[in-house]
């Protein structure tokens, strides 16, 4: 098949779990046309079957912003109609479900709608009244619509008040590459021999809770030698940067800013932290999965469809930081319980999200709105 797709190219789940997609699919033959303002940060090398289409976002003086939307929907019909593209996978609503229904409006050929929810696009964006009823346009004419969790989905439909069908279709993960034993040598150049590390990885955004990551490692770090990795940027940076200095605990934390790399920095780790207050599926949990690395999160969004509470991991509630920090302990007192945790993590990653299995669920419905 030929597939167009548009997502966020910058660092987060979304452009990751898109560009993911595209690789994936390139590789089973099909050709992808990644449609977007800048070459996603997950392609990589060269990828055979993988064309980019960057907009140019030109200015004219008399406009006080660039018509951003517009030039992409029109770029989207263009490339439709260039390379007889089947589908057009639109991954955010906003704007690229939005553009997909306007590009199938312009497009001479037949070229259908797929639109993947991750998250932020409905349990955010749409608290803002002003875009609530154009994402839900963009959901609405979409040919098909996928959400990463089940959770989601319910979110979505009692939001927008939409009956329109909407598929759970989990992110998943590629577990050669996100594995135990790659962040060894990582491990060894960020932390002593004796202690335990704790990661977390985020856009640090608010909904992230970073302050309850602090609290957490301090309370950790008063009964085991412990060093906390920190790898992201965002709005929460320079207040965590700030509470880090107050606790006293600064040669013990490591501020590693934005990482294209992230699978030997997690497989480094001994634990993730992810006390999200709101959470569509939690990519990262299931990338710490899948390297043996158990989960400490809160139950909120998808997360509790990603991690097995007591099993791949322990779940709080949003806020529960004693829990959390015990929970941790648990996990880190007890090589036993550590080794079953992290086994058990690899192995749910590998037989509930693989990317084999995922990709196909995609690919069938690429067909099926095709009529193919
Ligand atoms: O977590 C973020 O803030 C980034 C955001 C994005 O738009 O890339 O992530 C969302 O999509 C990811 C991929 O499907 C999910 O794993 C994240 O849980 C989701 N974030 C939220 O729902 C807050």
């Amino acid at each position: 098949m030929r597939i167009g797709i548009s997502c966020y190219p910058t660092i987060g789940g979304s452009g990751a779990v898109a560009t993911e997609l595209g690789k994936a699919l390139a590789k089973r033959g099909h050709e992808v046309h990644f449609i977007v303002t800048d070459v996603p940060f997950r392609l990589g090398a060269f990828v055979e079957h993988v064309y980019i289409h960057e907009l140019d976002t030109t200015t004219y003086p008399v406009l006080r912003t660039p018509p951003y939307d517009f030039s992409l929907a029109a770029l989207m019909a263009k490339v439709a109609d260039e390379y007889q593209l089947d589908v057009i996978h639109a991954h955010y609503a906003l704007p690229f479900a939005v553009c997909g229904f306007l590009a199938r409006e312009m497009a001479k050929r037949d070229v259908k709608v797929v639109t993947t929810l991750h998250g932020t696009d409905v349990t955010v964006l749409a608290q803002d009244t002003s875009l609530k009823e154009v994402i839900k346009l963009g959901i609405e004419k979409s040919d098909a619509v996928t959400a990463v969790s089940r959770s989601l989905i319910q979110q979505t439909r009692e939001l927008f008040e939409t009956d329109k069908p909407i598929e759970c279709i989990y992110n998943f993960i590629d577990t050669s590459v996100f594995r135990p034993q790659v962040g060894e040598k990582v491990r060894s150049s960020l932390a002593k021999p004796q202690e335990r590390v704790l990661l977390h990885v985020s856009n640090f955004r608010q909904i992230k809770r970073i302050p309850d990551v602090i609290e957490i490692f301090a309370r950790v770090r008063a009964h085991v030698q412990a060093r906390l990795l920190l790898v992201g940027e965002g709005p929460e940076y320079s207040g965590a940067r700030q509470r880090v200095r107050e606790l006293g605990l600064e040669p013990y934390v490591e501020f590693l800013g934005k990482q294209d790399e992230v699978a030997t920095l997690i497989a480094a780790a001994d634990v993730l932290l992810l006390p999200s207050a709101k959470e569509s599926f939690g990519l990262v949990a299931l990338e710490a999965m899948a390297c043996g690395i158990p989960v400490i999160g809160s139950i909120a969004g998808g997360i509790p469809e990603v991690v097995v509470d007591g099993v791949t991991g322990f779940l709080s509630d949003v806020g529960d930081v004693t829990k959390m920090a015990t929970d941790t302990l648990r996990l880190l007192q007890d090589d036993r319980l550590y080794n079953d945790f992290s086994q058990a993590a690899r192995r749910h990653a590998e037989s509930q999200f693989h990317v084999h299995d995922k990709v196909g669920e995609y690919e069938a419905l690429y067909r099926r709105v095709c009529g193919i």
